[in-house]
């Protein structure tokens, strides 16, 4: 077994940068939220960089300690990067010369796309890169304490869609329970990422969906959030959040798809499936990466061209 990245940080007192990926979810931000934790618990030295705007359902993970690519000086030096929940470079929430002045990278994931881009790779299959922290936890013994359970609970809720999506395993549910046992408040964690949706963001959702379009005899949705219409509703794309899984939960429908129109020739493409099709493999034909039944991908031409090329592409394989 491979030795745990996490005792020899701790045992020779290494210097560590905490990178999640870009468009940060909920289980970049729990666990970073955790690992910082446990940083601070053996008196680590390390901040998490944060170059994006949180959004505002996971405000309640800020930390203090939270900089940005730019706040890093010439001449700092850390140990360790330790990138969260990223399955490629181009992925890393944070500039490139943050890299560079950390000595060691290591990527702690549970893509199956990913590209073993780091120098340590800890890569396994479980729902949450929480899921991943809380047996490396164990391994080292490591107590969790209900500040741990509050990162580790939001990264494994939010990527198992409440524990519904095949991604959960008894596994799962067996850590959830033991982080029930450290007796923290996990309905306020709830009402903080799902009953709390600015009310901006629910018109976006709603004017995104009543334009819905159906491909591949109507197994395919296809929705679009463009600048004119971010404009048009006072919002930034990390609003788009959550259409992309309303078009997936209509009946009959197979994948969902949004298209993110980022300028006149960049579209960000969110996929989700419901039960057989592997998105992961979709994205991967665009350079992207991901899940079997979430994944996304970046297309480099104007809306109506990607929009032709993805429909296609999955049409395909339908
Ligand atoms: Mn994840």
């Amino acid at each position: 077994m491979m030795s745990n990245v996490l005792k020899n940080i701790i045992s020779s007192q290494g210097t560590c940068l905490i990178i999640p990926h870009q468009s940060p979810d909920g289980d970049c931000l729990g666990s970073s939220y955790t690992l910082s934790h446990f940083f601070e618990r053996h008196q680590i030295k390390h901040h998490i960089i944060m170059d994006d705007v949180i959004p505002s359902n996971y405000t309640f993970l800020k930390k203090n300690n939270m900089l940005k690519s730019s706040d890093i000086k010439d001449d700092e030096k850390y140990d360790y990067a330790i990138i969260l929940d990223t399955s490629s470079l181009d992925r890393i929430g944070a500039s490139k010369s943050v890299l560079d002045k950390c000595a060691s990278m290591i990527v702690i994931d549970h893509h199956k796309t990913n590209s073993f881009f780091g120098d340590t790779n800890i890569v396994e299959m479980v729902s949450s890169v929480g899921e991943l922290l809380f047996n490396l936890y164990t391994e080292i013994d490591y107590v969790i304490d209900q500040e741990d359970a509050i990162g580790l609970y939001t990264s494994i809720v939010t990527d198992t869609g409440e524990f519904r999506y095949s991604n959960t395993t008894n596994k799962t549910l067996q850590v959830a329970a033991k982080l029930f046992e450290t007796g923290f408040d996990f309905e306020s964690c709830s009402r903080e990422i799902f009953s709390n949706q600015p009310l901006e963001k629910v018109v976006l959702k709603s004017s995104s969906l009543s334009n819905i379009e159906l491909y591949g005899n109507k197994q395919v949705a296809l929705m679009i959030v463009s600048q004119q219409m971010l404009k048009q509703h006072n919002c930034d794309m990390f609003h788009s959040d959550g259409i992309v899984e309303a078009g997936r939960d209509i009946s009959g429908i197979e994948v969902s798809v949004l298209l993110k129109e980022i300028d006149s020739n960049t579209v960000k493409v969110s996929m989700r499936s419901k039960s057989f099709l592997d998105v992961a493999e979709i994205s991967l034909v665009f350079n992207g990466g991901g899940h079997n039944r979430a994944a996304g991908c970046t297309i480099n031409a104007p809306l109506k061209e990607a929009k032709q090329l993805i429909i296609k592409e999955i049409e395909s394989r339908l």
